[in-house]
């Protein structure tokens, strides 16, 4: 009795576990955003803002809600680590892009990035959320000029038939996809145009919550 109870009991109040990466160029945000939503969510507050230094690897983060347990992993932005994100794809079951959207100068290598993201075979079925980060400056672009530049980048960045969807071989996986003889590009099966048409791209402030 007492272990048909206590299953139950665990059953009952059993949590969903979560994993989210987030990512994103280096000083787009990221860890002041992990640090402000566990001082939102947890009893010990996050790290205040003027103590963040640049993330070498990752940082960490776990938040319990009502009947969700996530578990966050902040990853380092600077180009030379960028390499391990691939490396958390395999586990995580949503990712955040990050991005600076006062940084204009560097939209150009953030959308670099973020479409090499997109064509991440691993990631085509997960959630993915973009958020266009520091609102709170007067000199951000909004969401539609955020994801106006990106349509600017892609139409003058076509995929090219050599590169191939995804040119990371690090990660392993065979491709669902083919090259489309008529049109000379990538064929997933419709996957990355449902993923854009779906993408969610979120205007937030992670100094001001
Ligand atoms: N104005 C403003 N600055 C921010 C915001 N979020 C982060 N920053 C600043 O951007 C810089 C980089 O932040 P950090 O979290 O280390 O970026 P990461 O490299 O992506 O982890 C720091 O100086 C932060 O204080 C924001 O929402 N608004
Ligand atoms: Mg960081």
């Amino acid at each position: 009795m007492y272990h048909l109870l206590k299953g139950l009991h665990e059953h009952l109040t059993r949590k969903d576990e979560y994993s989210v990466v987030i990512i994103g160029l280096d000083n787009a945000g990221k860890t002041t955003m992990l640090e402000k939503i566990k001082t939102l969510y947890n009893v010990t507050p996050g790290m205040p803002p003027d103590k963040i230094g640049p993330t070498v690897g990752q940082n960490i983060g776990k938040i319990s809600l009502p009947s969700t347990t996530l578990h966050f992993f902040d990853l380092g932005g600077q180009r030379d680590i960028r390499s391990i994100w691939p490396k958390y794809y395999d586990e995580c079951h949503a990712v955040v892009f990050v991005l600076d959207a006062c940084d204009q100068a560097r939209l150009s290598e953030t959308w670099e990035v973020f479409d090499k993201v997109l064509n991440s075979p691993r990631l085509l079925n997960l959630p993915l959320l973009l958020l266009a980060n520091k609102q709170d400056n007067s000199n951000s672009l909004s969401v539609a000029e955020i994801r106006e530049s990106f349509e600017a980048w892609q139409r003058a960045h076509p995929p090219s038939p050599e590169a191939g969807p995804s040119s990371s071989p690090s990660e392993g996986h065979e491709r669902s996809s083919s090259l489309n003889g008529v049109t000379g590009k990538w064929d997933d099966g419709g996957a990355k145009d449902e993923r854009m048409a779906s993408l969610d791209v979120m205007g937030v402030s992670a100094l001001e919550g």
